[in-house]
């Protein structure tokens, strides 16, 4: 890190990650096809970028929504946001438009930027919010780019405080309803400096970056750090084991979710040889099984680092780079990070009990987006956050998550709230109610699993409920199996007993299970 008083900067969190480099001819993104982007080139793509954005007549605080794929040009993108004070929303490429009808009601921004695949079915809802909407695809070709190549640059970034919003990550919640977390520089900026310090990485770091960058761990995490740092990445557009495997030789560290690791191991390939001279592989995003950290450690003699965070909060906590990783815990709480486990009455838990997580630091968001309520709900007067994680602490301070207080799916890495998937089946002809659980997946963790109750008489199509499902969820968010049954199973109090669906169907995806249907049918 190049140290100077952040007072000095007009723009904290921009002149931390590029800024302070903008001369610099050293290596910042390694593209598959050889060519290499420097910081220098980068600052000159932002300073053209920003230029635009202030033509439009975007300020300070005004919103632009990206829905793009993965490229250097969608990373100049959130930079020029941070660099013209603009606050930078990706969405997943996976949502549909539906979903991103949402988002842009819901966010308003000023501009959306689309992939050129998607123009002809995000135009109306772009026009339907007074977004003006431009193209850009993965080869950073489209609207957008013409627009911008017309641009005289804006070289000085507009001041900004580390308080002002640089972003919006969209969270679902419990009630199906996704919350804008308003993230400030500060929040991104604190956790980057945190994270460079504690994982040790410098200009000499090479990250092998297979994430998406729509998601906090490939865009604050991945990219934040190792431009704090002025180290470079080798820019896959996707995770592919052969992608990863041809990266790691030039490589130092990867960051990834606990599939990119079970795929790995799967392939003969990845051995010590190709991987043992890596001095960090970080996991994140969903639970890393401790057998598959001890299967990896046997593999490679590497022990990945496992850290836990969150969409509002960035990383919490970590295992140490130094001294023991203990698989199945997430590690320590950060630098600056407070970390409690209480029990429903506020109160912290003795060490070694479950309670649930709640974090205070200056990583947590500033709330969800006019939404008061569901902030205030989210925080304790004396500004912990709750977490919805339910956790332990061992004597020695390590955390380890058990389980969670929300009804959440984590698939590959992606979060999806069954609710959100319940409430499109029920809606769907002669679906009565419907229970949506994860099971155990051998591939991404978690599979969803879709359990169905038929209206008297009416006998479910469900390759037409799966249809209707794919035109409203993104992919990751639909049923892998659905299981139709003649009720659902209900406690006293009328609550649908989901334990005892997660139980039933436990081994459905697990290779060479017999599926076993509770009840009637099963497809
Ligand atoms: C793809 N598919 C999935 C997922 N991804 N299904 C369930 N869960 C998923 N995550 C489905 C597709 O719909 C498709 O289904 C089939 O799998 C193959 O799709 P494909 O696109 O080829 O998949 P892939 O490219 O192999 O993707 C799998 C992946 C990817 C590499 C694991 O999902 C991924 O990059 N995950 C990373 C997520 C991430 O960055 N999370 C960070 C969130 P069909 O064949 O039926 O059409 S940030 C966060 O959580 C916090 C802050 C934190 O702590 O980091
Ligand atoms: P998101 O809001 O999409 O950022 O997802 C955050 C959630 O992912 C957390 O609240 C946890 O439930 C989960 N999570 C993140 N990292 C880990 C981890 N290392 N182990 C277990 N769960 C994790």
């Amino acid at each position: 890190m190049i140290s100077r008083e952040k007072t000095s900067m007009t723009n904290p969190l921009y002149d931390t990650v590029l800024g302070q480099r903008a001369d610099s001819s050293a290596p910042l993104l390694h593209l598959p096809q050889g060519e290499v982007v420097s910081y220098a080139d980068m600052a000159a793509r932002v300073a053209r970028i920003s230029g635009y954005l202030r033509a439009a007549g975007l300020e300070k605080g005004d919103r632009l929504a990206m829905q793009c794929p993965k490229s250097p040009a969608a990373l100049a993108l959130y930079l020029a946001c941070l660099h013209s004070g603009v606050i930078f929303l990706p969405l997943n490429t996976a949502y549909t438009p539906d979903e991103i009808a949402y988002f842009v009601g819901d966010a308003t921004p000023k501009i959306l930027v689309v992939d050129p695949d998607a123009h002809e079915a995000l135009a109306p809802i772009a026009a339907k919010n007074g977004a003006k909407v431009l193209t850009l695809d993965a080869q950073g070709r489209g609207s957008f780019a013409s627009a911008v190549a017309d641009a005289a640059p804006a070289r000085t970034p507009v001041t900004c405080s580390t308080d002002d919003l640089a972003c919006f990550l969209y969270t679902s919640g419990t009630t199906g309803r996704s919350k804008g977390a308003m993230l400030t520089q500060g929040n991104l900026l604190s956790n980057a400096e945190t994270l460079t310090t504690c994982w040790r990485f410098t200009d000499q770091d090479v990250l092998v970056h297979a994430l998406p960058i729509f998601h906090a761990h490939g865009l604050f995490v991945a990219c934040n750090v190792l431009m704090c740092a002025g180290g470079s990445m080798i820019w896959l557009n996707g995770f592919s084991v052969d992608g990863v495997l041809g990266a790691l030789p030039q490589a130092t560290a990867m960051m990834g979710v606990p599939t990119f690791y079970t795929r790995l191991m799967e392939d003969a390939r990845f051995t010590r040889d190709i991987a043992g001279h890596m001095r960090l592989f970080t996991s994140g995003s969903a639970p890393l099984l401790a057998e598959t950290h001890m299967r990896f450690e046997e593999r490679t003699g590497l022990a990945i680092l496992e850290r836990y965070g969150m969409t509002e909060t960035g990383m919490n906590s970590s295992n140490p780079y130094d001294g023991a990783r203990r698989a199945g815990t997430v590690g320590l709480p950060l630098d600056g990070v407070a970390l409690r486990v209480v029990d429903e009455t506020g109160l912290e838990v003795p060490q070694g009990e479950i309670g649930m997580i709640e974090v205070r630091g200056p990583n947590v968001f500033k709330g969800y987006w006019q939404m008061p309520d569901k902030t205030a709900q989210a925080f304790h007067p004396d500004g912990f956050f709750i977490t919805g994680d339910l956790g332990v602490l061992d004597a020695d301070g390590y955390v380890t998550i058990v389980g969670r207080d929300k009804d959440l799916i984590i698939s590959g890495g992606y979060n999806i709230y069954p609710k959100e998937v319940e409430l499109i089946l029920d809606d769907q002809p002669g679906v009565q109610e419907s229970a949506v659980v994860g099971a155990p997946h051998p591939d991404f963790g978690e599979g969803i699993v879709a359990v169905l109750v038929a209206d008297e008489g009416s006998p479910l199509d469900l390759a037409e409920i799966r249809e209707a499902v794919a035109v409203k969820l993104a992919n990751y968010k639909r049923p892998k199996h659905y299981v139709v049954l003649e009720a659902l199973p209900r406690n006293t109090m009328g609550k649908v007993q989901k334990n005892l669906l997660r139980d039933a169907y436990a081994d459905l995806f697990q290779p060479g299970a017999q599926r076993r249907p509770p009840a009637s049918s099963v497809a």
